[in-house]
């Protein structure tokens, strides 16, 4: 498998994780953002969204790292990060789903007016998703270890980087006692690796 990536993406570093924690060997192919690379052909035939993480096997390609997570852990995984059944698949996908909206425009984005990658948009409205974020995470956390099915599965794997990272887009995980301690429990799976 080859990931295309960039060192701070937080969107593949996702991935990397699930490929780590599930021991899948892979290459990493860095994508040359100051140079635009993500935006000009061939890189757009791998994505025409113009972003990372894209990953590659054996001639198929995904973009977005909701589908490499879904296919990592399908693929490696077998049920444990992932379940096909109807209830226990819909579970995960609501975290999903957080990761996607939320989270990304919220904490990720507030993070990038914050240090200065993101030009656009207003700061106030990013932190209001980031916050109702939070507090979602927060009430889930309370009162259960994981986001979904009572173990770690593709839902934390998609939601903690851009929350371990949020403090530097303003946000105060020390008001969120229940996600903090999830972080540190994430942060002890086997397999964790570090942000590059
Ligand atoms: N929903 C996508 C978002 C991907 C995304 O925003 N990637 C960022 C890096 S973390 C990127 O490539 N940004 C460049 C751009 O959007 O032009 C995912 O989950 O992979």
């Amino acid at each position: 498998m080859k990931l295309y990536m960039t060192q701070n993406s937080g969107n593949a570093y996702k991935v990397r994780l699930l490929l780590s924690m599930l021991n899948v060997p892979y290459e990493k192919s860095m994508v040359d953002f100051p140079g635009g690379e993500h935006k000009k052909e061939p890189f757009l035939k791998l994505n025409p969204r113009g972003q990372v993480p894209v990953l590659e096997d054996g001639g198929r390609v995904l973009w977005g790292s909701t589908a490499c997570l879904v296919y990592v852990a399908r693929k490696h995984g077998g049920d444990t990060w992932l379940p096909t059944d109807p209830a226990g698949m819909a579970e995960v996908a609501q975290w999903l789903e957080l990761a996607q909206n939320e989270l990304h425009y919220g904490l990720q984005w507030a993070r990038g007016v914050k240090t200065g990658i993101r030009k656009v948009g207003s700061y106030e409205e990013y932190q209001g998703y980031g916050n109702a974020g939070l507090a979602l995470l927060e009430g889930r956390l309370k009162n259960n270890e994981w986001l979904a099915l009572g173990r770690p599965t593709v839902g934390d794997v998609a939601c903690y980087p851009y929350v371990s990272v949020s403090p530097e887009g303003g946000f105060k995980l020390e008001n969120h006692p229940a996600v903090t301690a999830w972080t540190k429990r994430f942060e002890a799976l086997p397999g964790w690796v570090k942000r590059l």
